[in-house]
């Protein structure tokens, strides 16, 4: 769909997958690792000896299945395991001002931080110091803090169980609840929204679903690139001939067509494979109308079938749930017209997937941050369980809820207590435990820990992993607001630009990752993880440390806590010292994980109980519970002359702010990331281009004050109306309060903005 003569811009006629992401995985091989090391670290990713991929939270078949191809999982782990390193001869080489001048992938491509350093700001460079010394630093610094509540615990994703719930012991027996938390910028709307509709803040399906479902509603994720074994999965549906249903605004290679690397015959004929059946183009933002849509075709069949009616499953209803009275009548008074303008998709599309939906006695609706990341995200998210508890899809083979969780155990870290609103019976759990009283006030989420920290309210941030604020929307307030706390603390495998942001006091405490080998006073240690599917299981590396000097996270959390907390009840260095030991003690606060250690030495681990699946309902009333959505107050601007709604997504070479190169081979941009994809007719009717510098422009507040400038205009199938551009360079457009109020996810997916030709 490219004018030909765009630097970078070329059209991608070929499925995703095939060929080109062999060569994509070649390439990341050779530019990042010895090809022999590669090999065999790439054999042992989700091996039952081995580690689990740092690259998503998609299961995989029991960890016992042959090697699995996944170029973008590959990615993970060469960046990781690369042979590149930052030591503290790179740091006296560089002013941290000099260093604000490179870019993202720069940054990161440097490779693996080797030793704790500590910033000096009259010689504006990181200095290398000893860890006991750093330590010391830190507990004092702490320690000094009028208010424990001044200081943020903020955690990413990577971290395993064991890091994770040392962090919040630590952070609670210091005397905080502050957990923000990448969860709270990506799936909160599925913790906060799923509880309420079905007892439980995760998905329900298991792998095997797979096999038995007869439909896939896939909403609003992009799995060629986020979730690539999927891919595998999503190819076997597709081929054994059940429908797949996309609402994507975008045109997305992946769920069109995929050659999956793994099958030969495709790969020798240059085949491929239909991955969506139906691909709905649902406007940004309208997918909450879109399932009212089918929701609302459905209860018209169902009367038109007459008593007997099995469009609905009218037992499981009277049995299971509560509220369908309410929702019948709110979908009866929603009329196709306010359906089709806000969802963008016509009544015939939407009543053809009811049909579909209707005919399917096995459904599974997979979703991702293209329903979770609006301002209706926590209702986005309640529309999906109301549709599945139509037909009764929970607690039966081949059907449920399925999000695709982000970091590949950022499940596992919410399970193991990473939570600003804690329950009374974990803290009950922990002081039974440990013999301390943990706080019981709410902390900070992700949005409300950085705007404490932009009101001076919060002085001190502790970061397990992540670049929390790139991550975060408004880097206009938020980077200035580093610079001024007197704390920042950042574990970390590599460099990124929330580490340039230096205040007061500010350390970098180098830690391994997932590929590296942990030696502990017992012997080596395996940490556990929890995938997308509550599937608990081990996590081993064998890779030589990068350095000498790295400490896993859980030894780096002791160590804080030890420093900081001389009174401290836990025994922090026997708890590292056999990681088995924190298990139990994870098994001791949380019930779920009895017998911890024997069972994540079967291969595969084990689940974690997911009630819905026997229809089970730990809700107050006991029951599934349908919940209505009516629409959020309006935007400020939402309809106004020439305002276009913005979405923010990944490219093919990225993992989240690590940008691993500047290629979005399916997108068809190749080299650049500047660039604002675009309807044509929504070109041609702002007189725009394909290729002409263009200004994004959000739409209301400060408006023109927040602007993406620098960017070119590229015609793109997407739906007429929407603009989307890469995350993170799209966070300037987006206002930090900007976000879904019950959830406080950021609308990082939902943006009102203007674009403008340049000059
Ligand atoms: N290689 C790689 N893997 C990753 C990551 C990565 O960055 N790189 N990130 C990890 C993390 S933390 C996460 S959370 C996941 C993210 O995985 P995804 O959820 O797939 O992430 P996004 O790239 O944000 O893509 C969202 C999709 O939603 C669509 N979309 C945008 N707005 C809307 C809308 O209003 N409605 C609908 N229906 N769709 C919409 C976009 O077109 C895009 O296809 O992936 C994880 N895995
Ligand atoms: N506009 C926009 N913004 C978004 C999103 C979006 O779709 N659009 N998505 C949001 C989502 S879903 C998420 S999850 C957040 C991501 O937010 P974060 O999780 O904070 O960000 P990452 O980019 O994943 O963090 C990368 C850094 O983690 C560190 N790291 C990598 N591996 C390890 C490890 O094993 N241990 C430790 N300690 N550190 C490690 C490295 O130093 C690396 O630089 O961003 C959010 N922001
Ligand atoms: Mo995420």
């Amino acid at each position: 769909m490219a004018d030909q003569d765009i630097p970078g811009i070329r059209t991608y006629d070929k499925p995703a997958g095939g060929w080109g992401a062999l060569r994509a995985t070649a390439r990341a091989v050779r530019d990042q690792m010895d090809a022999a090391d590669a090999t065999v670290t790439l054999l042992r990713t989700n091996k039952p000896e081995g580690f689990d991929c740092p690259g998503c939270a998609w299961p995989d078949k029991k960890h016992t299945s042959t090697f699995q191809f996944c170029e973008n999982g590959a990615k993970a782990v060469t960046w990781e395991a690369t042979h590149k390193r930052v030591p503290p001869t790179f740091f006296a080489a560089n002013t941290v001002s000099s260093l604000w001048h490179w870019s993202d992938y720069e940054l990161e491509d440097e490779g693996r931080l080797t030793h704790p350093m500590v910033y000096n700001a009259d010689k504006d460079i990181y200095e290398a110091i000893g860890w006991d010394e750093a330590f010391a630093r830190i507990g004092e610094i702490l320690r000094g803090m009028d208010d424990p509540d001044t200081v943020e615990f903020y955690t990413s994703g990577r971290a395993s169980n064991e890091a994770a719930f040392l962090y919040q012991l630590f952070a609670r027996e210091f005397g905080t609840n502050n957990f923000p938390d990448c969860s709270n910028m990506c799936h909160e709307a599925t913790s906060v929204g799923l509880p309420s509709a079905i007892g439980i803040g995760k998905g329900t399906v298991s792998l095997d679903d797979f096999d038995h479902c007869e439909l896939i509603i896939a909403m609003g994720h992009n799995p060629g690139t986020n979730h690539p074994r999927m891919m595998g999965t999503l190819h076997e549906v597709a081929r054994r001939g059940a429908p797949i249903i996309v609402f994507n605004p975008l045109k997305e290679r992946a769920l069109e067509r995929f050659a999956d690397p793994q099958d030969p015959l495709e790969m020798a004929t240059l085949g491929s494979t239909p991955i969506a059946s139906t691909y709905l183009q649902v406007k940004i933002g309208g997918d909450a109308a879109a399932l009212k849509g089918i929701m609302k075709a459905l209860l018209e069949m169902d009367a038109a079938a007459g008593p007997d009616s099995s469009v609905l499953d009218h037992a499981f209803i009277r049995e299971h749930t509560q509220g369908f009275d309410a929702l019948a009548d709110d979908l009866r008074a929603t009329t196709w017209q306010e359906i089709e303008a806000t969802a963008g998709l016509a009544e015939s599309d939407l009543r053809a997937v009811a049909v579909a939906y209707a005919k399917s006695n096995a459904t599974i609706i997979t979703y991702g941050m293209g329903m979770t990341q609006h301002r209706t995200g926590t209702q986005n998210v309640q529309q999906v369980a109301n549709l599945l508890l139509l037909r009764g899809n929970f607690g039966k083979p081949g059907a449920g809820i399925c999000p695709l969780r982000g970091h590949s155990n950022v499940q596992g870290d919410r399970t193991v207590g990473i939570t600003e609103k804690p329950t009374a019976v974990l803290l009950d759990r922990i002081e039974q435990t440990f013999g301390f009283r943990p706080p019981a006030t709410h902390g900070h989420d992700a949005v409300a820990a950085m705007q404490a920290i932009i009101d001076g309210r919060s002085k001190a941030l502790l970061c397990l992993g992540g670049n929390l604020a790139m991550a975060l929307p408004d880097p206009e307030a938020c980077l200035p607001a580093m610079r001024r706390l007197e704390l920042q603390v950042h574990v970390a495998t590599k460099l990124n630009r929330s580490h340039l942001l230096t205040g007061k006091h500010t350390f970098l405490l180098p830690c391994l990752g997932r590929t590296e080998r942990d030696m502990q006073a017992a012997g080596p240690q395996s940490v556990t993880v929890e995938d997308s599917m509550s599937m608990v299981h081990a996590s081993r590396g064998k890779l030589a440390p990068a350095s000498e000097a790295l400490r896993s996270e859980p030894a780096i959390v002791a160590g804080l806590a030890k420093a900081t907390l001389p009174q401290t009840r836990v025994p922090w260095m026997e708890l590292i010292a056999d990681y088995d030991r924190i298990r139990d003690a994870i098994a001791s606060v949380f019930p779920d994980f009895g017998n911890y250690n024997e069972r994540i030495r079967v291969p595969g681990g084990f689940r974690l109980p997911l009630p819905p699946t026997e229809r089970v309902w730990k809700t107050p009333s006991g029951k599934a519970q349908f919940l209505l959505f009516h629409g959020v107050e309006e935007d400020p601007v939402v309809d106004g002359a020439g305002v276009l709604k913005l979405t923010t997504v990944r490219s093919h070479d990225q993992y989240n702010t690590t940008i691993y190169g500047y290629d979005d081979r399916y997108r068809g941009v190749f080299g650049r990331r500047d660039v604002v994809f675009m309807n044509k007719d929504d070109l041609a009717e702002l007189g725009i281009r394909e290729g002409d510098a263009v200004r994004v422009e959000t739409a209301f507040g400060k408006g023109s004050e927040r602007r993406l400038e620098k960017v070119i205009a590229v015609a793109y199938d997407i739906a007429r109306g929407a603009v989307a551009t890469y995350y993170p360079e799209g966070n300037c457009l987006v206002p930090l309060d900007y976000h879904d109020k019950v959830s406080g996810t950021p609308s990082y997916k939902s943006v009102p903005v203007r674009v403008m030709r340049v000059a």
